[in-house]
């Protein structure tokens, strides 16, 4: 009789230990290619960019524009936030947050003198907290690009988000003061999806929070998510801070944000976002 090679465990074990290898050679090269991909998206400049229009829902007219900066669609990325969830993992974060900064004065001065819009219109723009800690950044070389494209610091404010998570926010708020002396003004993106956006609120005294669209999405309906806006609004209300209330889809939530005296909104029920800058307002009855 033979004598088998391996006992029969042994070839199990054999047999798994193949296919987690051929499996985590697969997920390798998935990043690699995705990797280049992303880097060639950077030396191409081929993110398409989009102005979405923020409401006064008091009065009707038109804050200014929040610019969203979106990948080509592609089997390596189905979607944008596979692109953006992508990025986080890799050593790019702030080279990337750079490029799209630099991405979006440039094609915002191109769709202002498309649109024949004033050259001083507010524009909300994304940034992840690292790149306003950087010292290059904070020597004065955000101005100098605006100054290059005919913008100023009065009509930017910095949408920091509760994902990218800060983390000295004594030392950061020290951070955002210079900034503010510069007339940058400061959101705090995705308000109320977490505790951090809470944190980030009362310590960086924002001059806008924007509401997550889970607190806003059927309003109308839920007691619970009308609770949390109000207490919200009161904060606001005190510390001389605005609302903006993001994702919104139907007129119900336009009316009952503006019942409730919320100053400002977002979304496809107000204006989806465009590659130009839109033209909106609200009659309201
Ligand atoms: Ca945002």
């Amino acid at each position: 009789m033979k004598t088998p090679l391996l006992p029969a465990s042994d070839k199990s074990g054999l047999y798994h230990y193949t296919t987690y290898f051929y499996h985590a050679t697969q997920q390798y090269l998935l990043s690699c290619r995705r990797y280049y991909e992303l880097q060639k998206i950077i030396r191409t400049q081929t993110l398409t960019t989009f102005f979405q229009p923020i409401l006064n829902l008091q009065e009707g007219s038109c804050l200014g524009y929040e610019v969203l900066n979106r990948p080509p669609i592609s089997s390596l990325f189905p979607d944008t936030e596979s692109f953006y969830e992508f990025i986080g993992y890799t050593d790019q974060v702030f080279a990337f947050e750079c490029f799209c900064r630099d991405l979006s004065f440039k094609r915002l001065s191109a769709a202002l003198n498309e649109a024949e819009k004033p050259k001083d219109t507010v524009v909300f723009v994304n940034i992840h907290p690292q790149v306003l800690s950087d010292s290059n950044y904070r020597s004065g070389e955000t101005i100098q690009l605006l100054a290059r494209y005919g913008l100023s610091p009065q009509q930017v404010v910095f949408e920091l988000t509760e994902k990218q998570a800060v983390h000295d926010y004594v030392a950061f708020e020290r951070i955002l003061s210079h900034y503010r002396s510069q007339g940058f003004r400061i959101a705090i993106d995705d308000a109320g999806s977490g505790y951090n956006s809470l944190k980030a609120i009362v310590s960086l005294k924002p001059e806008f929070i924007k509401l997550d669209k889970s607190l806003v999405r059927h309003i109308h309906l839920y007691p619970n998510q009308q609770h949390v806006v109000k207490l919200l609004q009161e904060f606001a209300a005190d510390s001389g801070t605005y609302i903006i209330a993001e994702g919104i889809e139907e007129m119900e939530e336009i009316a009952f944000l503006r019942e409730e005296g919320i100053q400002y909104g977002q979304g496809y029920a107000i204006k989806k976002p465009a590659t130009e800058l839109a033209d909106v307002s609200l009659l309201f009855s």
